[in-house]
């Protein structure tokens, strides 16, 4: 493949922050791809370079000056040989002077001009290039956001709808939940991510107005994203005002799945206790679980932060048995493959997922499909960033007939 032209430039996301689109060209074909920020960032992740200002205009004159001199007008044999260069160029191990969101803007650009010039599906690119077997994920929709996507009205950041099965007959059962929930919560204001966002006095509240709806349908479950990060501090979890140690926490999580019919938690420790989520997996992440065939998934995010090395370590002392893929936590699609092989080679499954501030780019439904996920985090069915994942996810079943 041929890179002929690049152009990068700042647009507006959810937030109304400032993240980085770029176009290239190959013969006569455009790909636009541009990246989305996360709030409840992990510290281990891959740079993103803002400027003083929280703007990204550094990050574009990167893409539009030293990227597109060294990319533009060059023959790549692979993607991977492309990825390699970038990574290469910017000789940091986090990505730190190109920044990852120029990079990983050009990486996504380029699998999805790969794909226009073969004339193939992007999801059937991606899953040829990382060797996987395409599937439809189950959608994680977020129907309460929390946490920092919140202001803490909730105590977690996210409380998840899981959907199972075709997209085309879980998107229906999603948009009816979402409905019936809004109707029961009157007129909540809308989180970060598209969810409603009410409040409440206890932690059992959310789940036990969710749970009976998700008990209208079958296939269906309730997932969190915890975010403990975000309200840990000196060794100490704070949740509605009242402090829990790392066992007290996890007796509240036992509890919690085994009161409502919880699918996944997610992050549900600070990112740095990997002892404490080892012994969480083994106390309910394993079969023999009160949920009887079913098995509770923890999901690393800010544990693992799509990094294959901080993967395979959280493999090895039985972290987690889930994980949780976020292309610009590492900063380019070869690496992101990279942490999806990780996550198979330690017999885990992968869940991939949008960041709180998104733009109209629907990469990670592609991706999702092609790495054959085992559920997708695309956000609440009250924006139209997410909603287009969810959209995207309609076509690419079409695509896939
Ligand atoms: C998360 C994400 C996405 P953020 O924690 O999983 O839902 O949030 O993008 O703010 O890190
Ligand atoms: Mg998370």
């Amino acid at each position: 493949m041929r890179i002929d032209a690049l152009t990068a430039r700042s647009i507006p996301d959810t937030r109304g922050r400032p993240t980085i689109e770029v176009t290239l060209q190959g013969s006569t074909l455009k790909a636009t791809a541009s990246v989305p920020s996360g709030k409840s960032t992990g510290s281990h992740e891959a740079f993103e370079l803002r400027d003083e200002d929280g703007g990204v205009q550094t990050a574009v004159a990167h893409a539009n000056g030293e990227i597109a001199q060294t990319i533009v007008g060059r023959q790549f044999d692979t993607l991977d040989e492309l990825d390699t260069l970038l990574i290469e160029l910017d000789g940091t191990p986090n990505k730190s002077r190109l920044g990852a969101n120029a990079i990983l803007a050009v990486s996504i650009a380029a699998q999805r001009l790969a794909a226009q010039l073969e004339g193939i599906p992007l999801w059937r690119a991606i899953a040829t290039r990382a060797g996987t077997t395409p599937s439809a994920p189950r959608l994680y929709v977020n129907v309460m956001n929390g946490g920092v996507h919140a202001d803490f009205r909730l105590p977690f950041q996210e409380y998840i709808l899981v959907v199972e099965g075709a997209t085309s007959e879980a998107l229906p059962i999603a948009r009816e939940v979402f409905a019936k929930l809004g109707e029961k919560l009157g007129n909540a204001p809308m989180g970060d991510e598209g969810g409603y966002a009410p409040t409440f006095a206890t932690l059992e509240e959310p789940f036990d107005l969710l749970a009976p709806l998700v008990a209208e349908h079958s296939h269906t479950s309730i997932a969190i994203d915890a975010a403990a990060s975000e309200f840990y501090k000196d060794g100490v979890y704070t949740l509605l005002s009242k402090a829990y140690s790392p066992d007290e926490l996890t007796t509240v999580y036992r509890e919690l799945t085994e009161r409502f019919p919880i699918h996944s938690i997610e992050d549900p420790f600070s990112e740095d206790a990997a002892r404490d989520f080892t012994r969480l997996t083994a106390a309910i992440g394993n079969p023999s679980t009160s949920l009887g065939a079913g098995k509770v998934l923890i999901v690393g995010d800010d544990l693992t932060v799509t990094n294959p090395s901080r993967i395979a370590s959280a493999a090895n002392t039985k972290e987690i048995n889930a994980v949780l893929i976020k292309p610009n936590q590492i900063g380019s699609v070869k690496e992101a493959i990279e942490a999806v092989r990780a996550t198979y080679a330690a017999g885990f499954v992968a869940i991939a997922s949008h960041r709180s501030g998104e733009t109209d780019d629907t990469f990670i439904a592609d991706f999702a499909y092609g790495i054959g996920a085992h559920g997708i985090k695309a956000g609440g069915l009250g924006q139209k960033e997410r909603l287009e994942k969810y959209e995207r996810l309609l076509e690419i079943e079409q695509e896939a007939r």
